[in-house]
Parts: structure tokens; sequence; C-alpha cells
């Protein structure tokens, strides 16, 4: 009896301190372990090339039904793949472009001219002379949807000229890509009113 007593009354004890051995051992290792990841992250940024991507999203909107999502990647100093999903359009072409700023205090009025930060006149996306923000125009289908994938190496998520904070625009009227003799041709490509804009902002790329 009393040799069975002296397990039980050791094991009862035991337990206690196993599990607090483990959870003592348990906190050193997931610091230790976060800290190597934080170092090893560090470490690996200014070693490894093209590994820097940015994502960032607008979700445009306005005053009338036509809305929608673009997303920006940007890998490194690459160019910056836009992919444009927007709805409620009349069918056919729609000037889209990135505008000056990220302000839509007053609607999309409020965010200024087509981005220009070399200061030229309007042109078409693969005009050398042009705005940065000149995207040139979507075309929405039958049930206005406009589906885009435009490539540009004028937008950039990062650098002097980053397109963070600024807006895009959806316009009534097909942009004339600089070459329609209007008198806002070389403004604003004589696109007219402004749908829906969206502010472009950070997003995680996962
Ligand atoms: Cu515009
Ligand atoms: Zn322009």
């Amino acid at each position: 009896m009393a040799a069975m007593g002296a397990p039980a009354v050791f094991a009862s004890p035991a337990p206690p301190p196993a599990l607090l051995r483990t959870s003592f051992a348990g906190r050193p290792l997931m610091f230790h372990c976060r800290s190597m990841k934080l170092s090893s992250s560090a470490s690996a940024k200014p070693l490894t090339i093209g590994a820097e991507t940015k994502k960032a999203v607008a979700v445009l909107k306005g005053n009338s039904k036509v809305e929608g999502v673009v997303t920006l990647l940007q890998e490194d100093e690459g160019p910056t793949t836009v992919k444009v999903n927007i709805t409620g359009l009349a069918p056919g072409p729609h000037g889209f472009h990135l505008h000056e700023y990220g302000d839509t205090t007053n609607g999309c009025i409020s965010t200024g001219a087509h981005f220009n930060p070399k200061n030229l006149t309007h042109g078409a996306p693969k005009d050398e002379i042009r705005h940065a923000g000149d995207l040139g125009n979507i075309i929405a289908n039958d049930d206005g949807i406009a589906e885009a994938t435009i490539v540009d190496s004028q937008i950039h998520l990062g650098g002097p000229n980053a397109v963070i904070g600024r807006a895009f625009v959806v316009h009534e009227l097909e942009d004339d890509l600089g070459k329609g003799g209007h008198e806002l041709s070389l403004t604003t490509g004589n696109a007219g009113g402004r749908l829906a804009c969206g502010v472009v902002g950070l997003t995680p790329i996962a």
C-alpha cells in the first residue's frame, strides 16, 4: 500500500513542473524564431534583386451607376500592370487617366488635371509626349463592362513620381489622345465629364 501510495504522490506533483517547463521553454523559443525571421528578411532585402513587389488598389465611384476597381502591381523598377474592371458604362471607349490629386472633396472634379510630372502635353499611352497619367481609353462592352490590363512604364508605385495618393478617373467620352484638333485635345483629350474616380492606396501583396 505504501509502495503504491508513493508513486501516486510523486505522480501528481510531477505534471505541473512539466507543464511549467514546457511553457517556459516554449516562450524563449518563440522569441528566438521571431528575431531570426526579422534578421533574415532584413538581411535578404539588399541581397535579393527582383523581389520587391508593390501592390495598390483604387475603388472607383461617382455620381452615376459607374463603379469599378483598379489594381496595380509593380515589381522593382519594372513597368506597372494596371488591371481595370469598371461597370455601368455606356458601351464604347472611355478616357481613362490617372489624375494629379487623391482629393474627392467635391467629387471627381477635385482630383485636378492629368498627372503630369514632366509638364508635357496630353497624348496616347505609347507616345513619348504624354502626361504620365495618360492611359488612353478603356472599352465597355454591350453590358457596360470595361475590362482591361494595361502595362505602363510611367505609372510607378514607388519613387518621386509614385501614383500612390493620386486618383484614377473614367470619363464620359472617348479620349482623342491629343489628336482630335479640339481646344481640349492637348490637355484632356476632350474626354468629357468624369463618371467615377478612386484614390490609389497601397494594399497587401498576397
Ligand atoms: Cu481624366
Ligand atoms: Zn492627359
